[in-house]
């Protein structure tokens, strides 16, 4: 496959078609058989075989009868499987002996974990995990947690990565669970890409919106990144906004709508709560002070207003352009706000995905291992907490629902204060990934910290660890995992895993076996023994909830194509999930992320209408200064996935983007004396980093890092700030100031 053109040959289709298939694949030996999976370096779901030879993973191929791909393949899944095979993965567990790692045996290392949390009480173990395990394991760490040690401190990596694709979800609809689906990129007529570089980050759905762009009556696009992404060049009408800047621009479109007269009233009418308190904040925000603060032409956003404006069939796709930036849930429930206004929900072509971004973080959100109650589940609602007592067979009073759980920046902040004194990490590697790293790689060496890190490879984090435990990952087990659009696919064990190492499954059932967790009545706790047991017990917890997998059994994901949970579409009635006793939050104050109390929400008698929800833009809380004059952002580049453990493994990808870069406008260059090329020293008021600069399209003013690269990591330069809602750190913005060294 098309090294070069990541995106490969157009297959071009007519709205309303179906999308023509396309079969990718790569192999360096002839499979002796193929087995089902889907793709995990991002959360687009692509349905992939793996082929295997002689018990070794030999390559992939594109699923053609699964519905999210039809068979193509991102550049990410066609290569990085070589990770897997890559001779440095851990093999035994690792224990902490007079200072360094060495290998152990499962017994030792499983005990030392086992008897330092028998030491502890539940508010001092804390859990911090991924996006990118299986459901099955997720859903057991959750239960883990909640019913057997009872600690409110669990939380993902989601946090740094969709917190507020949940948060804007429960916040206008009433819960969690993407309204949208992938088939409304064949059926629309305008797409809206709202900080999301989808070129780069889920290039399959990519390719489909091309092809709809090659077809007959191809659809409009807007997209909204102060870079020159690949959709922005693409896009009919481009808007490089001030970074930081999202909420006024949304303000000012909505405000737009709203005096043009390009709303549906009668949707409005009928299915919304808070069109006044709407009108009254966007009213502040007319074209000429949007221009202002976010730096485009007064035209352009007349432009971007038209066209959402006059679309038919509206698509938006939303991610980390806002998710990370200032005023994430805000801005990103402006978005909900802007089709609930046309009316643009729950029909083909009219839709919103506040997207994903890793492969499994739906499933994290669903099961709770978010710190969330799983299904949903709202922690304030007693006859909520009550139900999961009675599934668990536990105490009321074990699960923790006293306050909002503790989310990772908090779990963090407690370990950094000594009141976490053990902290599992599974699945992630925040000693790259997390903001401000110098703070964070000192958290991780306090002495009274013990550190359990769960990886396939010696990474950053597992070197701060007092025990390392090796897993198996994609292609080595089984479990089910939810894309983006609710599509729901089974991932099969193609092959072992490297000499010891086990699925996370296998080692969270080893925990709760050693630490013999009970129920009430003195049973185990745990009654689950294998992927699809586990996967039979989430199907009983997630009965009547909105993600109810009670009809999406192993069996019918067995084969086909992977299955929506909730249908193609989520609310086609216009009936939302707010209803008082159902939804999974009594909502939050925008600005300020106070809870609500149940009686608030009960009082407005929501009764299944959603909330069109506004307020008011602020400045960000770190803008450029004399110091520190131009705007950081960080991102994504397609060819590598995150700290780079599995695509730094795989030639093909690495070699295209082996090492960090800067991106910086010509005229800020050229103040600087900096050319192509030229090494830059970047600091910020919390480190520093060098990277040879790239003159390329993004915003004067504005710089931009991939945050892939540990060894020149743009997190020295991020801050610790988070959104008042979702909790989610703020990766996409800094003041930095810019030298050149050479
Ligand atoms: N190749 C690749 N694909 C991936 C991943 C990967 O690491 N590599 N990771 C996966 C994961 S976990 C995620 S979360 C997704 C992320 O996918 P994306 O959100 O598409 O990726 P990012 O590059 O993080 O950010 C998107 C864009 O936000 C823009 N941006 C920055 N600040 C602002 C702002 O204030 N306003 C606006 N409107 N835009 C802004 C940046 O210029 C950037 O182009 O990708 C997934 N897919
Ligand atoms: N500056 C900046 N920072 C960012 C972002 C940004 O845009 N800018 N984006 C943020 C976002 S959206 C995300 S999602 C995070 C990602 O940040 P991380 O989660 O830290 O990134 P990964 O490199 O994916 O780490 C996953 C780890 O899990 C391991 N792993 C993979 N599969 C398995 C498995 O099956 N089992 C186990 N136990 N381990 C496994 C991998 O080897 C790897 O070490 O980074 C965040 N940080
Ligand atoms: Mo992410």
């Amino acid at each position: 496959m098309i090294p070069d053109d990541p995106w490969g040959e157009r297959t071009p289709y007519a709205p309303g078609s179906s999308w023509p298939v396309r079969v990718d694949s790569h192999r360096v030996e002839e499979p002796d058989r193929w087995v089902q999976s889907a793709s995990v370096l991002h959360s687009n779901g692509d349905g992939i075989d793996i082929g295997v030879r002689d018990g070794k993973i030999v390559g992939v191929r594109g699923r053609a009868v699964d519905r999210v791909n039809r068979g193509r393949l991102d550049p990410k899944d066609v290569y990085g499987w070589q990770a897997n095979n890559s001779p440095d993965r851990l093999t035994r567990p690792l224990v902490r002996s007079g200072g360094k790692l060495v290998e152990a045996s499962w017994d030792e290392a499983m005990g030392r974990i086992v008897s330092r949390s028998k030491q502890l009480t539940a508010g001092q173990i804390g859990f911090y995990t991924s996006g990118q395990l299986f459901l099955e394991e997720y859903y057991t760490l959750g239960v883990i947690g909640k019913a057997g040690l009872g600690t409110p401190h669990m939380d993902g990596n989601t946090r740094l990565c969709t917190a507020t694709s949940a948060a804007a979800l429960k916040a206008s609809f009433g819960t969690d669970g993407q309204p949208g689906s992938y088939t409304d990129v064949d059926h629309c007529d305008t797409i809206a890409l709202w900080g999301h570089n989808v070129a780069e980050t889920q290039a399959v759905l990519w390719m489909r919106m091309l092809d709809r762009r090659h077809g007959s009556a191809p659809p409009a696009m807007l997209a909204v990144d102060p870079r020159d992404t690949p959709v922005a060049r693409e896009a009919d009408v481009h808007l490089p906004v001030r970074p930081g800047t999202n909420l006024a621009l949304m303000n000012g479109l909505l405000r737009l709508l709203l005096r043009r007269g390009w709303v549906d009233l009668s949707y409005v009418a009928a299915n919304t709560l808070g069109l006044e308190d709407l009108e009254r904040v966007v009213d502040a925000y007319p074209v000429p002070r949007v221009a202002d603060i976010c730096g485009v032409a007064p035209a352009d956003i007349e432009r971007a207003a038209e066209l959402l404006g006059t679309a038919d069939r509206l698509l938006s796709t939303v991610l980390q352009g806002f998710y990370q930036s200032h005023q994430a849930t805000a801005a990103s429930v402006a978005v909900n706000n802007l089709h609930l206004l046309r009316g643009m929900i729950g029909r083909p072509g009219a839709g919103v995905l506040q997207m994903n971004g890793q492969p499994t973080a739906e499933n994290t959100r669903e099961t709770g291992a978010d710190g969330d109650l799983p299904g949903f589940r709202n922690w304030d609602n007693p006859s909520h907490v009550r139900e999961l007592a009675a599934l668990w067979n536990v105490e009321l009073h074990t699960i923790p629902h006293w306050s909002p759980p503790t989310h990772a920046m908090q779990i963090w902040r407690y370990a950094e204060q000594g009141s976490i004194k053990l902290l599992w990490i599974s699945g992630t590697n925040p000693a790259v990934s997390l903001p401000d790293l110098a703070r964070i790689r000192r958290i991780l060496q306090q002495d009274g910290l013990f550190v359990v890190a769960q990886d396939l490879f010696r990474t950053e984090t597992t070197e701060f660890a007092d025990v390392v435990l090796p897993a198996a990952t994609w292609g080595e087990k089984t479990g089910t995992f939810t894309n983006a659009d609710r599509t729901v696919h089974l991932s099969k064990k193609a092959v072992d895993p490297p000499g010891e190492a086990r699925a996370d499954l296998d080692i969270f059932l080893d925990y709760a076996a050693r630490m013999d967790f009970r129920d009430k009545d003195g049973r185990p706790l745990i009654t689950w023994t294998d992927p699809e047991s586990a996967y039979a017990a989430w199907q009983k917890c997630s009965a009547g909830r909105p993600c109810d997998y009670t009809a999406i059994t192993y069996d019918k994901l067995r084969g086909g194509s992977g299955l929506q949970w909730g249908g193609e579409r989520l609310y086609t009635d216009g009936r939302f999930n707010t209803d008082s006793d159902y939804c999974e939050t009594y909502g939050q104050d925008l600005s300020t992320g106070a809870e609500f109390p149940a009686e608030h929400h009960r009082a407005k008698r929501p009764d299944g209408r959603a909330f069109l929800l506004a307020t008011d833009y602020r400045p960000a809380p770190e803008v450029p200064s004399d110091d520190y004059p131009l705007r950081l952002v960080t991102g994504r580049t397609i060819w590598q996935f995150h700290t780079r453990t599995k695509t730094g493994r795989a030639p093909e990808l690495n070699e295209r983007a082996p090492s960090v870069w800067v991106e910086v406008h010509e005229s800020d260059a050229a103040a600087l004396g900096i050319t192509e090329g030229a090494v830059v020293r970047i600091e910020s008021p919390r480190g520093a980093i060098e990277a040879p600069a790239r003159l390329c399209g993004i915003r004067a003013g504005t710089v931009f890092v991939p945050f892939h690269y540990a060894e020149e990591a743009a997190n020295e330069l991020t801050r610790t700030g988070w959104d008042p809602v979702s909790k989610q750190p703020m990766f996409k913005l800094a003041a930095v100031r810019l030298r050149k060294t050479r």
